[in-house]
């Protein structure tokens, strides 16, 4: 009779599973937000639809996880961040420390959707000790640091920042760690053998997840900065979750054992703190722009010379909550085993499986559409007929700031002209035209530390500048440096000086068409970017500061060295990056004034434009636009910015 019982029962769970597999066709994608409950619904549907189980163990004893398909939001989202910085100015010591929080999210916006289509497994901790032993004893496997590749810097001068840090090998004395510990010392490269390895061993197809695998396996449904949690949570739950050096925690010199903690709704254990986690993706700090909806993979080359540096994310058990959220995004060099707190967990690609459809944009018809009147139509005939101007202007027009220091202008006619791109990143689209309807004047060149001078007087930016043997200073180098509101202060002195001349930064629009000055190509000369460097300092013909080898050399230009575009404006292209007077907003083109755009009325970044010195040719066209926080004075080398002044005739 029980025999008879248990027959009956398969029979029934074979028919609950054949309804499961008829239903397979229509499965959904896991959409966040999803709570516990149907993350866990979620995965044992897709399990069921691909025939495989939710959690499954590996040939060296790897607990993996099945993710189902999903959409996401990525990155940090704009209340995020504002509940962050109100976080930031209610404590006094986060507050010295604002400017450069400031900048790092600017590092993980703008958020974006972001599809995955196929399920995929996830290891579901950290690569451990033991299981990274078998690799080695099965290959003969030496890690970068064994090989003595890049072996043992210290990792500030002279001073290892702990005695255990060396030798920094993962298998080294006098750190003796268990098994079940994570592995650490690795670089990215020898996370990849792993994987060669173990996708050899097993014939499957193991690989460092995408960054943006990581942050949907992180998130697992939550919209929280930690998958545990929101900002007031973090005190009171993160030590379930993360083992790192933050509030109730004490510091710590060491991880800890794998799987200590509870896990997160998709049953994966230490994705905040214990160790820093490499993902396959090239660091670069412009590409969430760019992202694509579907299965980003990052750049796919390495972004700038000779950076070979691979984005790590969660935290580690020497860092704390504000390098551990979900969304957090850091980088190391790929050849790098000098910091200890670098590991690494393994996806497992899932093959001949059918996922979920790629998602649409749901704005893409507005981003592609043409709004082209024409330069002959109507409305931008009388646009500029109405505000045309019976004077004739002098070409150019110069403001003397004092003694010798001027500012000279060139005159940009007015005009009407196409603005943004057809290829490019989806917040230059739609390519729409715009009418300048009144002649201005633009400054001719970046505004000069001479000019600031004459403006502001010898203040701490200058002095700054000065003091370091980094080559930036000199009388005809770009200020560079300033924010947003630096720039305004700078132009309500200006304007004092020079009573009449309505002085301003250049609106978005009135940039572009004075760089774009008549063209229709990726830059004011053309297409080609090999003949950039005749026109602009950009990453192809920068010299990195610091190197030995260029002691003494400059690479902090002067202005107005390369070759101006047909209007007589210098370093449009490259330079430093120019802030523009407007407010940044993706979609501002869908729906822009046709005469004389000024950006939208509200928006909490404002726009930057033209590339830099340190940036790579794509971020010196015409139509590429950048944003950033109004405070915010640069992130490290790259940003030094110019302000360009517009000059409107009343
Ligand atoms: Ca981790
Ligand atoms: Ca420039």
């Amino acid at each position: 009779m029980r025999c008879d019982i248990e027959v009956v029962f398969v029979a029934l769970f074979a028919v609950a599973t054949n309804l499961a597999a008829r239903a397979e066709d229509s499965l959904p994608p896991a959409e966040a937000p999803f709570n516990a409950t149907q993350a866990d619904e979620f995965q044992r549907q897709w399990a069921a639809r691909i025939g495989r189980e939710v959690a499954t163990t590996n040939s060296v004893g790897m607990k993996l996880r099945l993710l189902p398909p999903g959409d996401f939001t990525m990155g940090r989202t704009e209340a995020e961040f504002d509940k962050l910085l109100s976080i930031i100015d209610a404590d006094s010591e986060m507050k010295k420390n604002r400017g450069g929080m400031v900048t790092w999210s600017m590092l993980m916006m703008p958020a974006h959707r972001v599809r995955i289509t196929k399920p995929f497994y996830m290891g579901a901790t950290e690569v451990t000790v033991g299981q990274f032993r078998q690799f080695i004893e099965a290959t003969g496997y030496k890690t970068e640091a064994e090989q003595g590749l890049n072996h043992g810097k210290p990792y500030k001068g002279g001073r290892p920042l702990s005695t255990w840090r060396k030798p920094m090998a993962w298998r080294r004395p006098p750190l003796r760690q268990q098994d079940d510990e994570p592995v650490l010392h690795l670089c990215w490269n020898d996370c990849v053998e792993f994987c060669k390895w173990l996708s050899e061993k097993e014939g499957r197809e193991y690989c460092l997840p995408t960054e943006a695998e990581w942050e949907y396996a992180c998130r697992a449904g939550t919209t929280t900065p930690w998958h545990f949690g929101n900002y007031e949570d973090v005190d009171r739950v993160a030590h379930e979750y993360a083992w790192w050096s933050d509030g109730a925690q004490d510091k710590h010199d060491l991880p800890r054992a794998v799987a200590q903690g509870e896990p997160n709704t998709f049953g994966l254990y230490d994705m905040h703190g214990n160790m820093w986690e490499y993902v396959a993706d090239w660091w670069h700090r412009l590409s969430y722009k760019e992202s694509p909806l579907n299965d980003p993979t990052g750049l796919a080359v390495q972004s700038e010379k000779n950076d070979q540096r691979r984005i790590i994310r969660g935290s580690s058990f020497d860092w704390g909550r504000w390098g551990g959220d979900s969304a957090y995004r850091m980088r190391i060099t790929q050849r790098s085993n000098q910091h200890p707190h670098m590991s690494f967990r393994v996806a497992m690609r899932i093959k001949d499986v059918e996922g979920v459809d790629a998602a649409v944009d749901p704005d893409k018809a507005r981003r592609n559409r043409r709004r082209d009147p024409g330069a002959d139509a109507e409305q931008v005939i009388s646009a500029l007929r109405a505000s045309a101007t019976k004077d004739k202007l002098p070409p150019e027009l110069t403001i003397n700031l004092g003694g010798t220091v001027n500012m000279p202008f060139a005159l940009v006619p007015a005009g009407s002209f196409l603005m943004g791109s057809k290829q490019g990143p989806k917040d230059e689209r739609p390519l729409h035209r715009v009418v300048i309807s009144k002649p201005f004047y633009m400054a001719k060149y970046e505004v000069t530390q001479s000019q600031w001078e004459a403006v502001m007087g010898k203040d701490k930016r200058l002095t700054e500048l000065a003091s370091g043997d980094n080559d930036m200073s000199g009388p005809t180098k770009a200020m560079n440096s300033l924010s947003w509101n630096v720039c305004q202060e700078f132009i309500r002195k200006l304007k004092r000086k020079s009573p009449g001349q309505n002085v301003a930064l250049p609106t978005e629009a009135q940039w572009e068409y004075a760089c774009r000055a008549g063209s229709t190509t990726e830059f004011h000369f053309g297409d080609d970017a090999s003949e950039l460097g005749e026109y602009s300092w950009y990453q192809g013909n920068m010299i990195w500061p610091g190197q030995p080898a260029f002691r003494g050399r400059t690479f902090y230009h002067d202005v107005g060295k390369k070759k101006p575009n047909s209007f007589g404006l210098y370093d449009m292209h490259g330079g430093v990056w120019e802030w523009c007077a407007d407010r940044y907003d993706a979609d501002y083109y869908f729906d822009s004034p046709l005469v004389d755009p000024a950006g939208p009325d509200a928006g909490r970044f404002r726009v930057l434009r033209g590339g830099s010195w340190f940036r790579y040719s794509k971020y010196a066209r015409s139509a590429y636009r950048r944003f950033f926080h109004p405070e915010s004075n640069g992130d490290g080398l790259d940003s030094r910015f110019r302000m360009s002044c517009g000059h409107q005739r009343r």
